[in-house]
């Protein structure tokens, strides 16, 4: 295709979070959040979670992760040595209020932050921070339950005003839960979503839990949707400069066949995944069928409206600046119970004819990229941030020494190549953050083994490896990618 120049001041770049990559989980004062008791699996056994705290013997890969924590400084170098405009990473709740209800902040979590800003301002990367990614304090989960208590909403918009406040000048753009979506999905929505605790060890996997309490779950849900917008508000009190976007876990839906049940199916995956979580937090309001998905969940849709009632102005007053979403691959929907399934990241779906899979099964689509894109600009007409895309694939080090990556190239190019199609057709499209642009650990396997990284880290699936940090291929490219505004993707 011919080439696309992508404009000025769009926003490339990298993208993890704090679980998976910083590692320090008790260091200098911080406590235990609900990653911290989720084991390691692999794409075959699942992951489990000890609720009621650390187990002796059992390795936990967010304790150490990739280190961050200690090697923050050297990471943003190399952001800043590619390129890099933007680094989306998160904040731990834990690692500033180490219970989620402390009467004062943690000092020295305060100031970790403010060093890792001060590293992004240094290599004139703008910091996209996500104020929860997937991590909510233990503590809050034994004391209040999780999110569905509402008194967790306090608590959090305390956290977003502390944020706020400290790094009012260093950091402009905020997400405010990312993949708030997963809080539709049961089992793995309750624990890493909604921050509630099964009663004992639970093996759960992003798509299916034998364990779940859909009520519990939707409740939490509404209340992160209540303390988004909240937070946005407030965000723009304290600095009108604030950009504060949702995140999404974007899906491209394809249905199987034109049997009008499939397409009919697909317009229903789409709603509970995409635009159910979307329309809240754009439009601020619950969209008109959102009874379908709480009675299919198994959840009172009076009950629900009740609670759509009472926060509504709060909904409407706390509407997002722009649309993000992570997009890894798309998901085909069929009503025949005979169809070979498929597999990926948090959705089932049946196996697509005309798509290759990745090792860990996931569809590589680019051209559902542009499909989504396309889509979800086409409802909100608001700008679109792409703030998680990249291939998990296990990379080994050549004969010459060196990690030959060409496989991560050739996704993301592709990808790219879409997202210039999109634009070309008025897409407000205004940033690419690539995810796992370091080495981390695998949210839904806990392995190591699962890269994305432009940056290879020395770190295997047992905790053996001693962090040290390596130029891929794919980092070079990026670097040429960034400098050549996507002119150059060869
Ligand atoms: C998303 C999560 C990320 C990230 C990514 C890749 O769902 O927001 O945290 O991990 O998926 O998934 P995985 O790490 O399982 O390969």
């Amino acid at each position: 295709m011919a080439s696309y120049k992508f404009p000025e001041g769009f926003l490339w770049g990298g993208a993890t979070a704090a679980n998976q990559f910083e590692g320090g989980y008790d260091a200098d004062g911080k406590g235990l959040s609900v990653p911290d008791v989720i084991m390691g699996g692999t794409v075959s056994t699942p992951r489990v979670i000890t609720p009621n705290g650390v187990r002796e013997g059992v390795y936990y890969p967010s304790h150490q992760a990739i280190d961050f924590y200690h090697h923050f400084e050297e990471d943003i170098d190399l952001f800043g040595e590619m390129g890099f405009k933007c680094f989306r990473l998160s904040t731990q709740w834990s690692r500033i209020f180490p219970n989620g209800d402390d009467a004062e902040p943690c000092q020295a979590g305060i100031d970790f932050y403010r060093k890792v800003f001060e590293a992004c301002k240094r290599n004139g990367i703008e910091p996209l921070v996500t104020i929860s990614h997937y991590e909510f304090p233990l503590a809050l989960s034994h004391k209040y339950g999780g999110w569905d208590n509402p008194k967790v909403i306090d608590l959090w918009v305390r956290f977003c005003e502390l944020l706020f406040t400290e790094y009012k000048d260093l950091v402009h753009y905020w997400l405010t839960f990312n993949e708030i979506n997963a809080g539709t999905i049961p089992g793995m929505g309750d624990v890493m979503g909604v921050g509630i605790l099964p009663p004992e060890d639970v093996a759960m996997t992003f798509g299916a839990c034998d364990w779940d309490d859909p009520k519990r779950r939707l409740t939490g849900l509404h209340n992160q949707f209540v303390a988004s917008a909240k937070a946005v508000k407030l965000a723009h009190e304290i600095n009108p400069d604030n950009m504060v976007g949702c995140m999404i876990a974007g899906n491209t839906n394809y249905p199987r066949t034109c049997n009008p049940d499939d397409v009919i199916a697909g317009m229903e995956a789409d709603r509970e995944f995409n635009f159910y979580c979307g329309d809240v937090q754009v439009r601020g309001a619950y969209p008109v069928w959102a009874p379908v998905l709480w009675e299919k969940q198994g959840v009172d849709a009076d009950y629900m409206w009740e609670l759509a009632a009472r926060d509504a102005e709060v909904l409407k007053a706390g509407t997002v600046d722009f649309y993000s979403f992570s997009y890894y691959q798309s998901n085909t929907v069929s009503v025949d119970p005979e169809m070979k399934k498929g597999s990926g990241n948090l959705f089932g779906g049946v196996a697509n004819p005309y798509l290759k899979a990745s090792d860990w099964g996931w569809t590589v689509d680019p051209k559902g990229l542009r499909f989504y894109l396309e889509t979800v600009y086409d409802r909100y007409q608001i700008p679109l941030m792409i703030v998680e895309n990249g291939l998990g694939a296990i990379d080994e080090r050549a004969e010459d020494g060196k990690f030959h990556d060409d496989y991560r190239i050739d996704y993301l190019r592709q990808h790219i190549e879409q997202m210039a199609i999109a634009m070309q057709h008025g897409v407000d499209l205004i940033g690419y953050t690539m995810w796992g642009c370091i080495d981390l650990v695998s949210a839904s396997t806990g392995e190591m083994k699962k890269r994305y990284g432009f940056i290879y880290v020395d770190r295997d699936n047992d905790g053996n490896g001693d962090f040290h940090r390596e130029r891929k291929d794919s980092f070079y490219w990026y670097k040429k990618v960034i400098e050549s505004q996507g002119t150059d993707l060869d």
